[in-house]
């Protein structure tokens, strides 16, 4: 099957998939040369086999709430690749959670996990359960139910699960907890736990610093410096928050933060102090970013997003089409010159073809928040050798991986005219390695 039929192939047979069908055109709108330059991958039907995930895991989850209640959700896991490595990719907890977000993320991941440079295949597990003003006791019970099904799936060589929005460390701790009950090892079958049991240190910060290390790869490009330049940030979560802190360490001010209720403007920029409140509020109080607003006597704007601020540079890290484009022109209009997606598909292609089209500096997610995966990769191997590595450690490995992977988007996405469409670049050299690694291994 040709790239462009296999498109309308997976909107005929997997209809009302809207997000997986975007993240799928995107990569094989951008593969389609690599592709025809090897006429072996389409004798094997190499798309459609890459772009159907090998096999999904779907299952009732039952617990009891707080008042004696008895609850269901879905919980699922899509096991999109393996060619390159175990099943490897986060857990979401959301009520927007479905499968064909959890398809689009497996699919993304199997890309993005190729670029870190580390053997580790594309997955995504998730359910709809909402952790929004859930007791600790309610997340704990939830996390048990869902690793009583999930625990027969996965395994340190098989399938390593770990954060995503909604799942942190604590869920992670749970999970773990659970799945060692069950399973009866001690393997590390997760990422991101606690230090005291096998976690990397480094992990709660890779996806920010990592998305903040490309970014500064971008810049270089271009000999611009971060210092004082002024950021747009969306979402307050662990993705966001780490991309602030490394952000405010190196001079830039950071203007915006968000979440699902609103956002909020601080036109001194968010410091260090402000900063921890964030992190006090959003971790353990599990409060709403608009108290910043009211602490700090700033702008909150409810129900909207921050990208009619004024910046220099966008970091979307909150969810999947939070800039359309609208923002997009918007962000433009104001004079954005870079954005760097700490989120998984976050722009919409609208908003992809107008960054392009304006030739900014536009790194997709599947290359800028890969740090978060490949610290994830470090951990599994600090597992498998029973050993810890240093922060300084971890993290100079961090920069180098970000490092890697933006050295990968300039050998496949510098155009003749010069500019780098770090889109097609994320794009053709995870898709060739993931590609060769399938050929290698036989029609499966
Ligand atoms: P968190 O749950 O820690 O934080 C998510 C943040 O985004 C919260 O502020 C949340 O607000 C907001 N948010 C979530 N959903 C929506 C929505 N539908 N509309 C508006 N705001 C929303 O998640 P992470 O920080 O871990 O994840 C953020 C993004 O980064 C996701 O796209 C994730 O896939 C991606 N990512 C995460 C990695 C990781 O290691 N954790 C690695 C790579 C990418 P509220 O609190 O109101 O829900
Ligand atoms: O989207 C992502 O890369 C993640 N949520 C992290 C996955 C992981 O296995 O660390």
């Amino acid at each position: 099957m040709k790239a462009n039929e296999v498109l309308d192939m997976l909107k005929r047979r997997f209809p009302n998939e809207p997000e997986y069908h975007q993240a799928v055109s995107e990569v094989l709108g951008t593969i389609e040369e690599v592709y025809n330059e090897h006429p072996e991958f389409e004798k094997s039907n190499l798309i459609e086999r890459l772009c159907i995930p090998d096999r999904i895991f779907s299952f009732r989850v039952t617990w009891v709430d707080d008042k004696g209640q008895v609850q269901t959700n879905m919980g699922y896991r899509v096991q999109h690749n393996n060619a390159i490595g175990p099943y490897k990719g986060g857990i979401r907890f959301h009520a927007s959670v479905n499968l064909s977000i959890l398809k689009f993320l497996a699919f993304e991941q199997t890309f993005k996990n190729s670029l870190t440079t580390l053997p580790m295949g594309g997955a995504k597990g998730g359910s709809d359960f909402s952790p929004r003003g859930k007791s600790n006791a309610e997340i704990m019970r939830f996390c048990q139910a869902f690793v009583t099904e999930l625990w027969r799936h996965i395994g340190p060589d098989t399938d390593v699960p770990a954060g995503d929005i909604g799942v942190g460390g604590r869920e992670v701790g749970y999970m773990y907890g659970m799945y060692k009950k069950l399973a009866r090892e001690n393997t590390g079958t997760f990422t991101g736990k606690g230090i005291e049991f096998g976690g990397s240190l480094i992990r709660p910060e890779a996806t920010g610093y990592g998305n903040v290390y490309f970014l500064l790869q971008m810049l270089k490009t271009k000999g611009i410096d971060i210092k004082d330049k002024v950021v747009t940030v969306s979402g307050s979560g662990n993705v966001a928050q780490y991309t602030v802190e490394k952000l405010i360490t190196l001079g830039a001010k950071v203007v915006t933060m968000s979440d699902s209720d609103g956002y909020i403007y601080d036109p001194d920029g968010i410091d260090r102090e402000k900063l921890d409140y964030i992190m006090e509020l959003k971790n353990l109080y599990r409060g709403r970013i608009r108290e910043y607003a009211e602490k700090y006597g700033v702008k909150y704007v409810p129900g909207a997003r921050p990208w009619g601020e004024k910046c220099d540079i966008a970091m979307p890290s909150a969810t999947q089409n939070e800039i359309n484009g609208d923002d997009a022109r918007a962000l433009l209009a104001n004079g954005c010159f870079a954005v760097s997606e700490g989120a998984n598909m976050p722009s919409t292609p609208e908003a992809i073809d107008e960054f392009l089209k304006a030739r900014i500096l536009y790194a997709p997610g599947k290359a800028a928040n890969a740090g978060g995966v490949s610290v994830s990769g470090l951990e599994m191997t600090q597992n498998a050798q029973k050993l810890s590595w240093s922060a300084e450690e971890v993290d100079q490995k961090l920069k180098d991986i970000m490092a890697n992977i933006h050295e990968q988007c300039l050998k496949y996405g510098t155009q003749e005219d010069g500019y780098v469409n770090y889109v097609k670049g994320a794009n053709v050299a995870g898709f060739m390695k993931v590609a060769k690694a399938m050929m290698a291994q036989g029609i499966l």
